[in-house]
């Protein structure tokens, strides 16, 4: 299973990179890495299993933290209460952002990420609502719009499968200004 010690840090160059596309059919191993990732976040968000292994809660991770350069990512947004189904639960392999609202957004309590270890304070601006195509593990092509949280969560992993860690968009001399118009969801 994946625990903190597989996710690299910040300073890692493969951070960095811009990650390959992913062919089809999937490797026995690409198989393998999505699925223990969506098995990461579902292991971070049990708290008995996350205390266990010592796993920070995720909502999101990429194959970059992994150290795999591949567009690859699972995401999983859990529902308001536990009975609830998930809001957003699925590995995304080749996301492509088809469109964009103007409207921004930004989270009132700022990102974090499971690669960097420490807080950057400040808002980071990220669309409100997008169009997103993806491919699942058996090379099917899905679309979805997206808003508010489940939005930002996708914009911060598909940042990591094109080398861009959160804290890039923060504004430097004033990290919580608020660009025209940007919403602040609390
Ligand atoms: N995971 C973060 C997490 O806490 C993703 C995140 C955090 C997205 C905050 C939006 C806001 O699950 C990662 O760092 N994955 O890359
Ligand atoms: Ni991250």
């Amino acid at each position: 299973m994946i625990t903190m010690k597989n996710i690299i840090r910040e300073g890692n160059p493969i951070l960095r990179q811009r990650a390959n596309k992913v062919e089809f059919p999937l490797s026995p191993e690409d198989k393998k890495l999505a699925q223990d990732m969506m098995e990461f976040l579902e292991n971070s968000q049990n708290e008995e299993i996350a205390e266990k292994y010592g796993l920070r809660a995720g909502v999101g991770l990429a194959a970059p933290q992994l150290a795999v350069s591949k567009r690859m990512t699972a995401v999983l947004v859990p529902g308001t209460t536990e009975e609830q189904d998930p809001l957003f639960k699925h590995v995304l392999i080749n996301p492509t952002i088809l469109s964009e609202s103007v409207q921004m957004v930004a989270l009132g309590e700022g990102e974090g990420c499971l690669s960097v270890d420490r807080e950057v304070p400040g808002y980071v601006p990220r669309h409100n609502r997008i169009k997103l195509r993806w491919y699942d593990l058996d090379g099917n092509e899905h679309q979805a719009r997206l808003n508010g949280y489940e939005a930002i969560v996708v914009q911060h992993e598909l940042d990591h499968l094109n080398g861009v860690l959160f804290y890039d968009h923060i504004n430097k001399n004033n990290p919580f200004v608020i660009p025209k118009d940007m919403l602040i969801l609390e």
